[in-house]
């Protein structure tokens, strides 16, 4: 099995995070990339051309990161990260909150890169950053409503946040709900471990 990422997509940190939640070795299994690149033997196996991209010996390749985690998990975990939330819609609607803020938090950065060539957007600048306070707000409101289990929900909530400070630490992120929320995981060791980077 080999795992493309990147080291500062949030996107791929889920899934590196998954993995060694799940037990299996990283060192044996990752595979530092960066999309831009264009290499041949990644793009081979997502021509979508963006991290993570999971290969496995079973089902081929495998993306996108939602993906990723269900099939790591259902394999090697027994789907214990993914039960507390299968069934609860409400949750599974937390999941996607997260994942939609990440995407605003992207895109913003695009934005930010763009500003380096003049083609910066005011509008789309500040539709990405009044997309992410209220989606920051609501996730607080939601934080309060989750039990005290772990699951992929925390992770992605994990990568927002560390996201959120690598990238965007203009934005505040000291919403009490979320900060209890992430305090509780932020040192894990899987956690630690793949802190975002250049
Ligand atoms: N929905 C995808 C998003 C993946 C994604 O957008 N990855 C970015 C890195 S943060 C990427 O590879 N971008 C390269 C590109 O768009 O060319 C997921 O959850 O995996």
């Amino acid at each position: 099995m080999k795992l493309f990422y990147s080291t500062a997509s949030p996107y791929a940190r889920s899934s590196q995070i998954v993995l060694r939640e799940v037990g299996l070795d990283p060192e044996s299994i990752e595979v530092a990339i960066h999309p831009f690149d264009n290499q041949p033997e990644f793009l081979n196996v997502n021509p979508l051309g963006k991290v993570p991209c999971l290969m496995t010996e079973d089902c081929g390749a495998i993306f996108d990161s939602e993906v990723i985690a269900q099939y790591l998990d259902a394999s090697f975990n027994q789907a214990r990260l993914y039960k507390p939330i299968q069934e609860n819609w409400q949750y599974r609607t937390t999941y996607s909150l997260i994942s939609g803020l990440l995407d605003l938090c992207v895109a913003l950065r695009q934005e930010k890169m763009r500003e380096a060539e003049q083609l910066k957007s005011d509008f789309w600048w500040q539709r990405f950053v009044s997309g992410i306070d209220r989606g920051m707000l609501e996730l607080a409101n939601r934080c309060q409503h989750l039990d005290d289990g772990f699951s992929l929900i925390d992770i992605n909530l994990c990568c927002l946040i560390d996201y959120l400070k690598f990238r965007h630490p203009e934005i505040n992120i000291n919403v009490a709900p979320i900060s209890k929320r992430y305090q509780r995981i932020c040192n894990r060791p899987s956690i630690i471990e793949t802190a975002p980077s250049d």
